[in-house]
């Protein structure tokens, strides 16, 4: 495939995976970007020392390229821009903010930004801030959100910007990727299809999870305090909603979550953790690797768009 991605980041196929908060590690990151694709290691709430390991440790398994995504409510976030830097990582994704103050720092070393935005202002305002391209992200999307969904949100960042547009938000397979492409995109974001990778080491509860549940079963916490996350229902999201509803203040909330994403990811409490994932887990039914996942997504898309002109052929 051609595209203003795969030109950009030289790599095979536009499909780049999610930045995902303890997901996004080197052992996925490598085998994303070994499929021919570009892997991502999540920066997330890690101190700048971690995130310098995993780029070393992502290094050793592959030598394809592969980014950093930094996630900007990171009080770390700063010494993470700048380790990006020094350890000569090539491409940065964004995400849950403006990264405007980094900007400099990582064209003038020669770094791809990519930053996820998930309004048209913030795209324009990324692009003049000299952004390579953007990931116009739809609230279908797992973890932090915005308001707007993919179908609506990747029309109109793609109008008002050149630089080229990948999307995220419910894609998971090549369906998705060619509705994505028609839209105007140059490229696909992935998370929660990868979170149910072979490679991904997140527990087997919440893959377990992921694959049972339906078109319905994700819930969007954190409305009222400004940071909505979407997380598949449980009792976790339940409680979060009940205190929600009766008013709780945010510390009160902020300490209901403290560690769940761990606890759910790393130690498999898929009941009282938080279990982030997409509106496109009713979709994803089998583990299956990154190279599975990529090329059938990429295949099927190509199957899609070369033959559904027969829907006119009378
Ligand atoms: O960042 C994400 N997804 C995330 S970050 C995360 S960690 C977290 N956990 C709990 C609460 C908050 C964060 C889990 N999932 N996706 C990219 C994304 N960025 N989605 C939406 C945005 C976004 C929203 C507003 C980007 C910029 C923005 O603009 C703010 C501004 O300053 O203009």
């Amino acid at each position: 495939m051609k595209t203003g991605i795969t030109k950009l980041l030289n790599i095979q196929y536009p499909v780049i995976q999610g930045g995902m908060a303890w997901v996004a590690e080197h052992n996925l990151a490598a085998a994303v970007s070994n499929a021919g694709g570009l892997g991502i290691i999540g920066a997330a709430s890690a101190p700048a020392d971690i995130v310098r390991e995993e780029i070393r440790k992502c290094r050793q398994l592959t030598d394809k390229p592969f980014g950093v995504n930094v996630m900007l409510l990171n009080p770390n976030a700063e010494e993470v821009a700048e380790v990006i830097v020094k350890e000569g990582v090539k491409v940065v994704t964004t995400g849950a903010g403006n990264p405007a103050k980094y900007m400099d720092m990582w064209k003038t070393a020669g770094v791809k930004v990519i930053p996820v935005v998930a309004s048209v202002a913030l795209a324009r305002l990324m692009e003049r801030g000299g952004a390579d391209a953007v990931i116009a992200e739809g609230m279908e999307s797992g973890g932090h959100i915005g308001q707007t969904t993919t179908m609506a949100l990747v029309p109109q960042v793609c109008d008002a910007v050149k630089i080229p547009v990948i999307a995220a938000g419910g894609i998971a397979d090549g369906r998705g990727m060619a509705a994505a492409l028609m839209l105007g995109a140059e490229g696909i974001q992935m998370g929660t299809r990868f979170v149910v990778a072979k490679e991904s080491i997140v527990h087997d509860n919440y893959k377990n999870k992921i694959i049972k549940a339906s078109d319905i079963d994700s819930a969007v916490t954190g409305m009222s305090t400004g940071h909505p996350v979407r997380c598949l229902r449980n009792k976790m999201t339940r409680q979060y909603l009940d205190m929600e509803r009766s008013g709780a203040d945010f510390m009160e909330l902020e300490k209901l979550t403290l560690g769940s994403l761990r606890n759910a990811v790393i130690d498999g409490d898929v009941t009282d953790g938080t279990v982030m994932a997409g509106q496109i887990s009713g979709l994803i039914d089998v583990e299956k690797s990154c190279k599975d996942i990529i090329e059938e997504t990429v295949r099927e898309a190509k199957h899609f768009i070369t033959t559904r002109g027969d829907i006119w052929a009378g």
